[in-house]
């Protein structure tokens, strides 16, 4: 395309000239370590073009439209690079109001050039957390398994919707082969399954479903059709998704019952049942139990095989929360006993996204009876799920779920699960297991320096860092609120350092603690051990 002279063109170069200006002012003032004369430059005639001067909008130019994709994804293979260094910082921190004069979050009247995009994508990443540094322990959700995360990128390429298979042929059949063998895996040879946004709204599928099979005529008539109130039963120690599913759907939350647990968190059986006969005495209505594999703080299991005993005699609809402790189920080895019984529940969540690796966000919710979804949530949109298709429309997912829309969440793991096997999905389990025992064993070396509050059955291990001046102290209720005033300040060092995260929380028993997790595939040994150190090279005098 050669432009002509013309006032058009010349206006434009003006206003390409004045952008450039711009552009070199913002740049000498952004902070980021790769400016124009840095890294992440595009050729100079690339860097001032404007978005409709690349693909889509101007259909000529694929050489630039390259450039500019290829320069952004240096910056992201980059971040890759530095977030496997263990050299490099997890995190920069910087407070709220510091961060804001930091970055440049303007949204502009008059687009900016590339070369700012570009730009605007290195210095994001620059401030962001690095969840998948070894040195990252935060959260359930640690760790960036690459081939997953080359699968998102195919997944935001192909840019589709999940909700019919006119439009996502590909990925609906790839659901179809992982749910089916996911739901093996649970134990079930039929079955429904979908993917869900998190294992919240996945728990709450199966508390619609639940209700749906015991009520059948709550969907069109609604709290009326139901002569009682209905009241359901979960630990204390359960994720508040569960909660919330009370809450939202109509029972209010003082029909989510709140069963004790042990001092490992476990839900107490006996209390269960008695909890069961005596909402069932007022004349209440229990219907469905929620049995979590790996609660949140402590990695609990509680007995799937006993509280699916109790639901059998009550008539109950029997859930189990494995979004966290799902991954368990690939693994021989600590499968038994957490697990036994599940493929006595109704419905399983399972979230991949956590101790599988897959990239954020991958939820799944699983039920052992099909149909059930389906009749539960149709609504039959005439203009989306039409039953004249050429295609069998039994493909055509979207009519299952509450949400119209669903994000291709399939690939990224279907991806992954070719490269890993499902023997490779295994052994990760039990490597993270084998390093959660290796970080109980160090901790229990060092009885002086650290306090193991309990033993895990997950890769959640909850301790006390003891500093200098409280080591010789007895271990009493005194020395625990000592304990956990540290925590904060412990972890508000660990930030500003930049060197480490572990999580921290106080639960209804004792104040603050740590709760350190191992999901991911990057830590070793090494790291371990560089955490207990760090731990108390940081907080030794505190
Ligand atoms: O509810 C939670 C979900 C996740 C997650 O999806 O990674 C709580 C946490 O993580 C957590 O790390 O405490």
């Amino acid at each position: 395309m050669s432009a002509k002279f013309s006032w058009d063109f010349f206006v434009q170069y003006c206003k390409n000239f004045a952008d450039n200006l711009q552009l070199a002012d913002r740049m000498s003032s952004f902070g980021s370590g790769s400016g124009p004369s840095g890294g992440y430059q595009l050729s100079p005639r690339t860097a001032q073009l404007k978005y409709d001067e690349i693909l889509p909008m101007s259909e000529e130019s694929f050489p630039p439209t390259k450039e500019f994709l290829m320069k952004i994804m240096e910056v992201l293979i980059e971040f890759v690079k530095n977030t496997n260094d263990r050299n490099e910082k997890i995190l920069e921190f910087h407070h709220p109001e510091e961060m804001k004069r930091l970055l440049d979050l303007e949204l502009p009247e008059r687009g900016f050039p590339l070369q700012q995009l570009v730009q605007d994508c290195a210095t994001t990443l620059k401030y962001q957390v690095k969840t998948g540094h070894p040195h990252f322990f935060n959260q359930l959700s640690c760790g960036l398994d690459l081939v997953s995360m080359a699968g998102e990128w195919l997944t935001a390429t192909a840019n589709t919707n999940m909700f019919t298979y006119e439009i996502a042929p590909v990925f609906i059949l790839m659901e179809h082969v992982v749910m089916e063998k996911m739901r093996s895996i649970i134990g079930w040879e039929t079955g429904d399954s979908i993917l869900a946004p998190g294992g919240s709204i996945s728990n709450l599928y199966a508390f619609l479903a639940a209700r749906h099979k015991k009520f059948p005529h709550y969907k069109e008539k609604g709290l009326n059709s139901i002569a009682g109130e209905l009241v359901m039963f979960t630990s204390d120690q359960c994720h508040y998704s569960v909660k919330s599913c009370a809450a939202v759907c109509g029972l209010g939350t003082d029909n989510c019952v709140m069963v004790p647990s042990d001092e490992r968190g476990r839900m107490i059986t006996s209390e269960l049942e008695r909890l069961i006969l005596e909402r069932k005495s007022r004349g209440h209505i229990p219907f469905f139990v929620n049995a979590t594999a790996g609660t949140t703080v402590i990695g609990a299991f509680d007995p799937i095989d006993a509280i699916a005993d109790i639901c059998e005699r009550h008539d109950c609809w029997l859930h189990i929360d494995g979004a966290w402790g799902g991954g368990l189920l690939f693994s021989k080895k600590y499968r038994f006993p957490r697990f036994k019984g599940v493929e006595r529940a109704d419905s399983v969540t399972w979230n991949p996204h956590k101790l599988m690796g897959t990239l954020l966000q991958c939820s799944t919710i699983h039920f052992k009876e099909d149909g059930l979804l389906i009749s539960c949530n149709q609504m039959s949109a005439e203009y989306l799920f039409m039953t004249d298709k050429l295609y069998d429309v039994q493909y055509d997912t979207g009519d299952k779920v509450i949400q119209c829309g669903r994000h291709n969440d399939i690939f990224k793991l279907w991806l992954q699960w070719r490269a890993k096997g499902t023997q490779g999905f295994e052994r990760h389990m039990d490597r993270l297991m084998e390093l959660t025992e290796y970080m109980v064993s160090r901790i229990k070396a060092q009885p002086d320096k650290f306090y193991l509050i309990l033993e895990p059955e997950l890769v959640n291990v909850c301790f006390w860092y003891v500093p200098r001046r409280l080591r010789s102290q007895r271990h009493d209720s005194r020395r625990e609120e000592e304990l956990g005033k540290i925590c904060p300040i412990l972890k508000g060092r660990m930030m500003q350092s930049g060197t480490l995260m572990v999580g921290y929380q106080p639960d209804d028993r004792r104040p603050n603690f740590f709760r350190n997790i191992i999901s991911s595939a990057a830590v070793t040994e090494k790291d371990i051990d560089f955490m207990l150190n760090e731990l108390d090279r940081l907080g030794q005098d505190l």
